[in-house]
């Protein structure tokens, strides 16, 4: 899983803010075909009983297509699934603490919003991370935006560890992110958006390669 998590350009999420239970399936599926390696499920307030049938259903596939599954903040519900990874935010613990719960083999994705979050989950030894939110988002509404400027010392910060970068990225921002450093993207609702879904996150993952 860490090696395919290297060839990671294009990060997806499948939001329950964004999505309809019944379209889980087909959301996954256009992810992946439009070359997403790497897909969560992030259901933030949702029954822990739905949570769990809509993670099975996503491990399934992404397993299925070689594709890793990510739950968003549950550690004892993806070992329990056996989830690829689970990705805990701030608040989420120590990810010493997580590892203990997930065990050996499930990658573990951290959320952050500064450098010194950065250098704190690299400590920590955390397999991924997710940097910003670099614009405003109705994602996570009501979080400060950290603006571009601290890309490029992120990632030199995280020394191989791969950082997505997140937050309000669509078609119209990717350049400039891209142009600040960024190598990997996290793009949410933009990409729900979208009505040829794989298209478009397939013309995302070649715009990002051709700026690397
Ligand atoms: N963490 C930081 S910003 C964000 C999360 C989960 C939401 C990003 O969503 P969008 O819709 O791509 O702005």
């Amino acid at each position: 899983m860490q090696k395919l998590l290297e060839t990671c350009l294009l990060y997806g999420i499948v939001d329950m803010g964004y999505t309809e239970p019944e379209q889980i399936t087909t959301r996954t599926h256009a992810l992946i075909d439009g070359g997403v390696r790497i897909i969560q499920l992030r259901a933030k307030g949702k029954e822990q009983a739905l949570v769990k049938k809509w993670a099975i259903e996503m491990q399934h596939i992404c397993r299925e297509r070689n594709a890793i599954f990510v739950l968003n903040d549950y550690p004892e519900m993806a070992a329990e699934i056996k989830a690829d990874a689970v990705h805990v935010g701030q608040d989420g613990g120590s990810l010493a603490d997580v590892r203990k719960i997930v065990g050996p083999g499930v990658l573990v994705g951290r959320s952050t919003h500064s450098l010194e979050q950065v250098k704190q989950a690299k400590r920590e030894g955390a397999d991924y991370i997710g940097f910003g939110p670099l614009f405003p988002t109705g994602t996570k509404p009501g979080r400060q935006a950290i603006g571009l400027q601290d890309i490029a010392e992120a990632q030199k910060e995280a020394d191989g560890m791969p950082v997505f970068c997140i937050g309000g990225i669509n078609g119209t921002t990717l350049p400039q992110v891209l142009q600040a450093g960024a190598r990997r993207v996290v793009i949410v609702s933009w990409l729900l958006q979208q009505k040829d879904i794989a298209a478009a996150a397939s013309a995302v993952i070649r715009e990002i390669k051709q700026a690397r």
